[in-house]
């Protein structure tokens, strides 16, 4: 399937909740978010910015990505508040057990269309 921003969306962003989460915050968002059915996904970042500041990252430093070898990917000239969610080893599906880590870092992009709009999230830095 194409990635699209409705999936950037559901999938990274939370500007309304606060930078420093819950240790629970990660087992509760992967689940209402969708991203614990079928399989548990293992890496997965939140972004707690509004969704202007990280359009915006669209129009800054383009670079080729880090988990592939496109060229659409788009590095923040700031650092963002966010939280990385990473299935624990112990983890057993159906219950998918992660562990919530804050942090503010650069993150890279992978953008598309016109205009250009967030559809993959790559890498922090
Ligand atoms: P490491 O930090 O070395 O365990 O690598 C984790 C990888 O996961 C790194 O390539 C960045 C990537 N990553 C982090 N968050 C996300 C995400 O939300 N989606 C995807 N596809 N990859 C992510
Ligand atoms: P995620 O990485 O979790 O944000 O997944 C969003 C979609 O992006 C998923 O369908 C896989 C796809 N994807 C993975 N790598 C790239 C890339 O380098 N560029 C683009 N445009 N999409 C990618």
């Amino acid at each position: 399937r194409k990635p699209s921003v409705q999936d950037f969306k559901r999938q990274h962003m939370d500007p309304d909740s606060p930078p420093n989460s819950r240790p629970t915050y990660c087992n509760q968002m992967m689940k209402r978010r969708g991203m614990t059915k079928g399989s548990c996904k293992r890496v997965n970042t939140f972004l707690h910015e509004s969704w202007a500041t990280v359009k915006a990252i669209c129009s800054q430093r383009q670079m080729t990505c880090k988990t592939s070898s496109r060229n659409n990917c788009h590095k923040s000239s700031s650092t963002l508040h966010i939280t990385d969610c990473r299935l624990k080893g112990s983890s057993k599906y159906p219950n998918c057990d992660y562990t919530t880590t804050n942090s503010q870092k650069h993150i890279i992009i992978a953008c598309e269309g016109n205009p250009l709009v967030p559809v993959h999230f790559d890498a922090s830095v």
